[in-house]
């Protein structure tokens, strides 16, 4: 017999923005509300401007955080500056947050390793994108476990996709975090789709949180385009893994509104009526008009916001602009700490090939 598995879901915004039930304590501070909303407007306005570079040849791929504001702004508001982020490709809206600069963010899809080298303290212990699915919920459980050898009351926050939690390393991930009780918290970013696999025939569970439950430890879903939601769930899973109460999966349900990346066409494998939709529940829109019916927000202060993030990410793409271009032979600089003897002629053979080339065509 199928045993079912019931699980908290939390949503306090409908997707046009009314208040369904009592609003969080938290929340009653509408100076926190109003600078969350105005983090999730630059995540979208730098987003945007990403795919244009990209488009133009300015940076290599980059994978578009558009729908999936709310829970990266949540997680990096919540987290305290000495916790450890883990983060997977579409994290810009937490990278953000946590105070990675957006010239960073460009550098990294650009193919320049300053991108994982964070000028901001706050952040220099955070890891850098993790391409490989999955791989990085395993170096998270590593980091709670030096946390809590330590007792240092430190959280490490590992980011996915949906399609992510059907990697073994991803169960592994779960089952150290619970058989070891580690301060880890796993938010799982459901945008519904991994790359044109739709969520439906990724796993046989009704719902990917549920999967913390067969490694002993809490899971829940949240609704993901809802930023009041996610902070609130956010806080809680990081409180429980501070104070030394287990790992908690927090499943965000959102929906991937832009391409998988800009090396992907989703209007192939996607019904337009499903995208549609989803847009009627993107999480920007819904923030904003919860804000403007509360009188806090109104279409003045929307377009002086607009034009002040405008300029900030025109800045941060001069920047980016002026950093100059490394040096081939730097993508081999943080693989190993000591070169290994058996790829030095591969390493030798780049060099030659860089050297060659940057005497001209007729060199090659
Ligand atoms: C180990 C590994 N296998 C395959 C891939 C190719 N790949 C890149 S993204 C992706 C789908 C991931 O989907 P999901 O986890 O839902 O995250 P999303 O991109 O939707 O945010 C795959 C299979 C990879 N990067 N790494
Ligand atoms: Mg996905």
């Amino acid at each position: 017999m199928l045993h079912k598995v019931e699980l908290p879901y939390t949503r306090f915004l409908s997707p046009d923005g009314q208040l369904l039930g009592e609003l969080p304590a938290w929340a009653d501070d509408f100076n926190l509300l109003t600078r969350l909303y105005r983090q999730m407007v630059l995540t979208r306005l730098f987003d945007q401007k990403a795919v244009a570079l990209q488009r133009t040849g300015r940076i290599g791929t980059y994978a578009p955080t558009l729908g999936q504001e709310a829970i990266g702004v949540a997680v990096g508001s919540v987290m305290h500056a000495d916790d450890v982020l883990v983060p997977y490709y579409r994290d810009t809206a937490v990278q953000l947050m946590r105070g990675v600069r957006m010239e960073e963010i460009l550098l990294y899809w650009g193919g320049d390793e300053r991108g994982s080298d964070f000028a901001e303290p706050a952040v220099a212990e955070d890891f850098p994108i993790c391409v490989p699915i999955a791989t990085q919920a395993l170096h998270a459980c590593g980091v709670a476990s030096a946390f809590k050898i330590r007792g240092e009351h430190r959280v490490a926050v590992t980011t996915c996709g949906d399609g992510a939690t059907s990697k073994g390393d991803f169960l592994e991930a779960l089952n150290v975090a619970g058989a070891w009780q580690l301060p880890v918290v796993f938010v799982v970013n459901n945008n519904q789709w991994a790359i044109s696999v739709p969520r439906r025939i990724q796993c046989g569970a009704p719902t990917l949180a549920q999967k913390a439950i067969g490694a002993g430890f809490h899971g829940e879903q949240v609704d993901g385009n809802d930023l009041l939601a996610v902070y609130d769930r956010v806080q809680a899973a990081l409180e429980r893994a501070r104070h030394g109460k287990g790992p908690v999966l927090l499943e965000c349900l959102s929906y991937r509104l832009g391409d998988h990346t800009t090396a992907d066409d989703a209007t192939r494998y996607r019904p337009a009526e499903e995208v549609r939709h989803a847009w009627l529940e993107e999480p920007v829109k819904r923030l904003q008009r919860f804000m403007v019916g509360q009188g806090v927000w109104d279409e003045g202060r929307e377009q002086a916001l607009i034009s002040e993030c405008q300029d900030r990410v025109q800045r941060a793409v001069d920047n980016f602009e002026a950093a100059g271009i490394q040096a081939p032979e730097s993508i081999l600089d943080h693989v190993y700490a000591t070169w290994p003897d058996a790829l030095a002629e591969q390493r030798d053979w780049l060099l030659e090939r860089a050297a060659r080339r940057a005497g001209g065509p007729g060199h090659e």
